[in-house]
């Protein structure tokens, strides 16, 4: 059992009681539980056998029943029954980003609105503006956030679908029956979002395999059962998890088939093509074999078979290098890998450093000192820690007298930290481009990373100046999530990447690569984009808690995936030479 499942129960136990009004004493503790269970650094597994639930602040003896009863059962009898009682449409309509359940209890009370659909209709016939306190900029939310729900529903983080993919290869990988095992796909590229998840695996008993997969207790429904694929749909996040058995002696072509993409596969069939070579899913075969190849049926291919046992055999085979899965997305690769100019892309071991965490001086959880410990953990040099500025309340930014009492602090826990900690700050970028601290205190920090938190729904050019004055200042280090994204909550909003990074290249200023889950922002697309304008970039976690600190390896994919390398990523640099380039 996950903390993460325990919260969601009971944020979701907290918004249903709020539709039906009621005590607010109760909402709020489902609210401050599901928060106090996401605060904690540890498995509630583990504080369940130490029988500790609750000394967890907010968690008392009925929650702590709660709780056990999840970890038992994976499910919670109280909350199935409440969900029994509520209209489902009710229940989806809270699902989406800026509708609470205090509008969808009066939408449902007074507009009779008990779908999504029904939301959707009545909202784009401006018949919610009936309704007090809605207005026509609310309705436009309203249709966007249904939008992005539909999408997000179709299509899961990358963090989701790694998590996943994970629970599915442990639980297999103890099958005895189960030679190799890997997981391809989108989930194998690293793209940012994933649809479905597909896992291939080689096996002597392909219907056992089949039959303990589809009865895993990580599955809610099964699509389809058959001795060589089966799928199903998993329990966590809706998603389909497909599962082929295969022969050990086509595993690296099937690999290469089903991690794709379709783009990749088909440039590289093309080019098998060109060289006398028919590629599938089973092997690479003489062109003139193609009659024969077409299954695993078809006689004598065994004998006709150039490759196929492991991906680098084809590739070998088709005198290419080998291509890294992050890059197959038919945007140069193949013809990089003929002419052995494939980039030597960076690794998670290659980071030094963190260049965003926030401390509890804003809104982060964890103390600086306890960051600093935590820090121990990876193989860092430094870590820059960055909470936000006066102007953004919301998060606790910090006025200038607050700054000075961090830097205090900060100056001590370094006294006595393994590694250095730089004095960040998240400085607010203004609607008019300035930053939210003067001149005079921004050249206190060490490190400033300037970043957009309001007015998203300036114009193109209105939000492209204000990013471009922030990389003008003299203290500006580093342009955090330049985007906007947030994984189904918000779109990016629209700028222009190259002018930005123009920006940036003139005035040494790196744009971030942020790993938080729910951003991935800049993005691949973006990364590669930002190195042809000889823009430096930055890895920062973004992490408000110490556990989201492994989120490094987001953003490293994203990085893989914009074709970067060590030279690119100011975090592969030593300490010696991130204080160098500080002093731009
Ligand atoms: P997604 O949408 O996140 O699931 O992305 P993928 O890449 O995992 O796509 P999926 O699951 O539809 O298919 C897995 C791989 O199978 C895909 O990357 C390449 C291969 N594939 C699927 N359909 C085709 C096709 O029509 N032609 C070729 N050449 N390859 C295909
Ligand atoms: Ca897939």
């Amino acid at each position: 059992m996950k903390n993460q499942e325990v919260s969601r129960i009971f944020r979701d136990i907290a918004k249903i009681l709020e539709l039906k009004g009621e005590n607010i004493f109760r909402i709020r503790a489902y609210e401050r539980a599901a928060q106090a269970v996401d605060n904690l650094q540890e498995n509630l597994e583990g504080v369940i056998k130490k029988e500790e639930l609750t000394s967890i602040p907010g968690i008392g003896a009925d929650l702590s029943v709660k709780i056990k009863e999840i970890a038992a059962t994976g499910r919670l009898k109280y909350y199935e029954e409440l969900k029994k009682k509520t209209p489902q449409g009710l229940i989806a309509m809270m699902e989406i980003p800026g509708l609470g359940p205090k509008t969808v209890k009066k939408l449902y009370e007074q507009l009779k609105i008990n779908t999504v659909e029904k939301l959707e209709k009545a909202a784009k016939s401006g018949k919610l503006l009936k309704l007090e306190g809605i207005r026509e900029k609310t309705e436009d939310n309203i249709l966007r956030g249904i939008n992005l729900v539909r999408k997000g529903g179709e299509r899961q983080t990358l963090n989701s679908g790694l998590l996943l993919s994970k629970s599915f290869v442990d639980k297999l990988k103890s099958l005895k029956a189960i030679d190799d095992i890997e997981v391809a796909g989108s989930v194998r590229r690293k793209k940012d979002t994933i649809k479905d998840i597909d896992i291939l695996v080689t096996s002597k008993k392909p219907k056992e395999v089949m039959d303990k997969f589809i009865h895993l207790d990580l599955v809610k429904e099964v699509l389809a059962h058959g001795e060589t694929k089966s799928s199903v749909i998993a329990k966590e996040n809706n998603m389909q998890v497909d599962l082929r058995v295969l022969k050990h002696e086509s595993f690296g072509s099937a690999l290469l088939y089903f991690t794709g993409s379709k783009e990749f596969n088909i440039r590289l069939r093309q080019l098998a093509i060109k060289m006398g070579y028919k590629i599938n899913e089973y092997g690479v075969f003489p062109a003139t074999s193609m009659k024969n190849t077409g299954g695993p049926a078809s006689g004598g291919q065994k004998d006709k078979k150039l490759a196929g046992k492991t991906e680098e055999e084809i590739f070998s085979l088709l005198k290419m290098a080998y291509i890294p899965p992050e890059l197959r997305e038919d945007r140069g690769e193949i013809d990089a890998a003929l002419e052995n100019k494939l980039p030597k892309l960076i690794e998670l071991n290659d980071i030094k450093g963190d260049f965003h965490i926030h401390s509890r001086y804003s809104d982060g959880l964890a103390s600086i000192a306890d960051i600093a410990k935590k820090l121990e953990e990876f193989d860092y040099e430094y870590a820059a820690i960055c909470d936000h500025s006066q102007s953004l309340k919301i998060a606790g930014g910090l006025s200038e007298k607050e700054v000075y009492k961090k830097l205090k602090e900060l100056k001590k826990v370094n006294q006595k930290s393994k590694i250095k900690l730089f004095a960040g700050t998240e400085v607010d970028i203004a609607s008019d481009g300035t930053l939210d601290y003067s001149n005079n205190l921004l050249k206190e920090f060490d490190v400033v990373v300037a970043a957009i938190h309001s007015g998203f729904k300036q114009t193109k050019a209105q939000l492209t100046k204000r990013i471009v004055n922030a990389c003008k200042n003299k203290y500006t280090n580093i342009i955090a999530h330049p985007t906007g994204k947030l994984w189904g909550a918000r779109e990016a909003y629209d700028i222009d990447i190259d002018e930005i990074c123009r920006a940036a290249a003139d005035n040494q200023v790196a744009l971030e690569i942020n790993c938080y889950p729910q951003r991935l922002d800049l993005n691949d697309i973006n990364v590669m984009r930002a190195k042809k304008h000889g823009v430096k970039l930055t890895l920062g976690t973004d992490s408000h808690q110490l556990n989201q600190l492994w989120s490094m390896e987001l953003g490293v994919a994203v990085a893989r995936r914009g074709w970067l390398e060590k030279g690119d990523i100011i975090n592969c640099l030593s300490l010696n030479g991130v204080i160098k380039w500080l002093k731009k």
